[in-house]
């Protein structure tokens, strides 16, 4: 197994067109392992730390800083190093980092290294990524939880909730699931249209209409479900991202923050708040609520866990920002039920997979997910493979940065063939 050669960073763009770190590994055999780094908008508070240059240049979202710390830091202490010493070199960046949430070096810079070096030490053995990180019994392809309405901070929709997804419980196959997701998606584009509403998409590619708040929407994606012959439950899931954290003022849940269109003001209590969701739940087939609290509202978020955790899942993103030690903290206060998985939350791959099986030892569901600014890098489609984890989130079914992770989903399906398997929804609800 060769060694690591060069490592060079450059700065490109995600699909914001906000720049982004991109980290190219080269080792003794000429292999490239090529990485790109995606960046969120409703960050958690606990995330690690994502390095921007301030200034003029691209209003101070550049990276070069990063970029610098990737080519003069990191690189010159890893050449010579094994491609295959995944482990180690983690280890490594972090100890030159030095700090607790990656503020010396930055996530941006640490995570394309870590992920660059992996998918070079895959390309050298040539064996698929997912089979590289994931062995021989890497077969489940991801549940996906596609997102075809964004409101919240994702779009101008006048709506307090992030995401409404739609999730194919039942598919034959991940093909099958993403077709029947294309069939709901464009029937709703039609519903929209016929109503003189805009099509327009936003983040994630999903629906920005001008909605008459959040029942009009999941009513609206009924109606697409049954319009495409589906079953809702049986066949289609719903699932929310509430986003919570970013309508969260002042110990109240203000939907109005974004709901300015609606006349009347709506702010609800922790307790009113929580049982708006579990009304939500009985009323329409939903199956997931992530952050369906506040980052910070451990005590409501023990309220709603205590109300729906049997029934649903509840999903940590702002809650466990992908960190094993917050994790950690739910399990003991008995909070959640699932966590989301984002590469960038936490930084290295090393650390993504130990809170992957902490989630699975303590029976907490993981999700695998993009962010709202992504690349087209589609490694998490790879990921989600390799550690037979069964959900992913990666948005709507359009935009490249999102269909990118679905087309390498279908690849991987294709190459793995008969030994494919694509999971029925289980668990709750
Ligand atoms: C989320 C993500 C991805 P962002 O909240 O789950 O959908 O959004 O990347 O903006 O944090
Ligand atoms: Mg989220």
């Amino acid at each position: 197994m060769s060694q690591i050669k060069t490592i060079k960073a450059r700065q490109i763009l995600d699909s914001r067109g906000n720049p982004t770190v991109e980290v190219d590994v080269v080792t003794e055999k000429n292999i490239l392992g090529r990485a790109s780094v995606p960046s969120g908008a409703s960050k958690g508070e606990n995330e690690a730390f994502e390095l921007r240059d301030g200034g003029e240049k691209f209003l101070g979202n550049g990276v070069l800083k990063a970029v610098h710390n990737v080519n003069n830091i990191i690189a010159p202490e890893l050449i010579g190093f094994s491609i295959m010493d995944q482990i180690s070199i983690d280890k490594l960046i972090l100890d030159l980092d030095g700090t607790k949430n990656k503020k010396r070096l930055g996530a941006n810079a640490i995570l394309g290294v870590s992920l660059a070096v992996v998918k070079a030490a895959s390309k050298e053995l040539n064996i698929p990524l997912y089979k590289y990180i994931g062995g021989v019994h890497a077969h489940i392809l991801p549940i996906p939880l596609m997102n075809i309405v964004n409101g919240g901070r994702h779009s101008d929709a006048p709506i307090a909730f992030q995401e409404f997804m739609i999730v194919p419980m039942r598919a034959n196959t991940f093909l099958d699931a993403i077709q029947m997701g294309y069939k709901v998606f464009y029937k709703l584009k039609n519903i929209l249209s016929k109503k003189g509403l805009s099509t327009n998409v936003g983040d994630e590619g999903g629906f920005s209409s001008n909605f008459n708040g959040i029942e009009d929407v999941l009513d609206n994606i009924l109606e697409a479900i049954h319009q495409a012959n589906y079953e809702p439950y049986e066949q289609i899931g719903l699932a929310l991202d509430c986003a919570a954290s970013e309508f969260y003022q002042d110990e109240k849940y203000n939907y109005s923050k974004f709901e300015k269109g609606n006349k009347e003001k709506v702010e609800r209590s922790k307790e009113e708040h929580v049982n708006y969701l579990s009304y939500l739940t009985r009323r329409y087939p939903i199956i997931s609520i992530e952050d369906g609290m506040d980052q910070n509202d451990w005590e409501g978020w023990k309220i709603l866990t205590r109300e729906l955790g049997k029934e649903v899942l509840l999903v940590g993103d702002d809650l466990f920002v992908t960190k094993v030690e917050k994790l950690n903290e739910g399990i003991k206060e008995g909070i959640a039920n699932s966590i989301l998985i984002k590469v960038n939350q936490v930084g290295t791959l090393t650390e993504t997979i130990a809170t992957i099986n902490t989630g699975k030892e303590n029976g907490y569901c993981n999700i695998i997910s993009h962010r709202s600014g992504d690349t087209e890098d589609p490694f998490i489609a790879d990921l989600s493979v390799a550690l037979n984890i069964g959900r992913i989130k990666t948005g709507s079914i359009c935009r490249s940065e999102r269909t990118s992770k679905y087309n390498q989903l279908l690849r991987i399906e294709d190459m793995l063939g008969k030994n494919s398997h694509y999971p029925e929804w289980t668990g709750w609800k």
